[in-house]
């Protein structure tokens, strides 16, 4: 291949670099420095070609380009893909950052920071990782907490909380909700939520529930805690049953006011996709539906919200559904 004295703006092999690319990033994230640096000048000299490459010959004339490294260039520019890299791929890469983004607490980019620094185990997470608190847990526990428990366990659950809750304030509502009203056989957690009928005794609730269920042992890790909106407080941990071969299992707890409930109950109860729907037709009608209310009057231009509308009272769920136009759905039939 000709080079020219300058490079041209245009990377006439671009479809062969990119794959030359992502073989570096390969070779350095299990830190194979001197193939990393055999690509990375193949991927110099194919930058400064003016055309594209036409035979194994013109890839092996190029400089730094030695018989393998041509072959790999060659079998691109013929084939549009690199064996070797589609392996690493399926293989390692991919397997990995499964097992990583299963974490919780990880996301994608979390997994790939990962895997760039060489982990390729939960043993090297344990050992080498930077964790913070979340993924700590998510990898201490890792195999329960991926685990999909049967509902009559998520029943037993719910029954530890509602009884803890009514000892800490009588004539407390507490259910579970998610995929256990929906009626799953199994569960990948209990959402549990908890108000009061008289309107405000659920202040206070949410400290005391959670401390009791940490004194008796139930609640072994806290994940997330928040105080949404002053409102809804909202606990993520784990718990475990007591007795012999119990597993941890996720557990969410949210405390509501009174006035909350329904919304609240719609939105835990899901699924997620139903959510969507509710919130899709809601936009057609000048509404808006969250956890917290459903309102009217909404005015909106374009994603933003100008005007947030005036809440409508909603002491039930029918009565969402109903001023939103639809008929009453059972939980068990939203799932879509
Ligand atoms: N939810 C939502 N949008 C999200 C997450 C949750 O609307 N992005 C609502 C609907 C869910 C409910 O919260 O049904 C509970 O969330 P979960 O993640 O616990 O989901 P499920 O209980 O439905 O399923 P799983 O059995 O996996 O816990
Ligand atoms: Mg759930
Ligand atoms: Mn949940």
């Amino acid at each position: 291949c000709a080079q020219s004295s300058k490079a041209p703006k245009s990377n006439a092999n671009e479809h062969i670099t990119a794959k030359l690319e992502e073989m570096v990033k390969n070779y350095e994230s299990t830190n194979d420095k001197w193939r990393a640096f055999g690509y990375q000048k193949a991927i110099g000299a194919l930058r400064k070609c003016p055309h594209e490459i036409r035979s194994w010959e013109e890839a092996r004339a190029l400089q730094g380009v030695g018989a393998k490294l041509a072959d790999k260039i060659w079998e691109i520019a013929q084939s549009g893909e690199l064996r070797k890299l589609t392996e690493f791929q399926s293989s390692e890469q991919v397997q990995v950052l499964k097992l990583f983004t299963d974490v919780w607490g990880a996301g994608p980019t979390t997994a790939n920071a990962w895997f760039q620094q060489g982990f390729r185990t939960l043993e090297d997470l344990k050992t080498k990782a930077n964790l913070t608190h979340q993924q700590k847990v998510g990898v201490r526990l890792y195999e329960d907490l991926l685990d999909r428990m049967p509902r009559e366990e998520a029943a037993e659950i719910e029954a530890v909380v509602k009884e803890t809750a009514e000892s800490v304030q009588p004539g407390v509502i507490a259910y579970a909700c998610g995929s256990y009203r929906r009626g799953k056989k199994d569960c990948g957690d209990v959402d549990i939520i908890l108000t009061h009928p008289d309107g405000h005794s659920h202040k206070g609730l949410f400290g005391k529930v959670i401390q009791h269920l940490k004194d008796k042992g139930f609640l072994t890790d806290d994940l997330v805690s928040v105080e949404d909106n002053e409102n809804q407080k909202k606990y993520l941990g784990v718990c475990k049953l007591p007795g012999p071969n119990r597993k941890h299992r996720r557990l969410d707890i949210i405390v509501v006011p009174y006035e909350e409930y329904a919304c609240a109950l719609v939105y835990f109860t899901g699924s997620a996709h139903f959510n969507r729907s509710l919130r899709h037709l809601c936009k057609k009608m000048g509404m808006s539906l969250n956890e917290h209310a459903l309102r009217k009057g909404v005015v909106r231009k374009g994603q933003e919200k100008i005007f947030e509308g005036t809440i409508v009272p909603t002491p039930t769920e029918e009565s969402v559904m109903t001023a939103l136009g639809v008929p009453f759905r059972p939980p068990e039939e939203r799932d879509h």
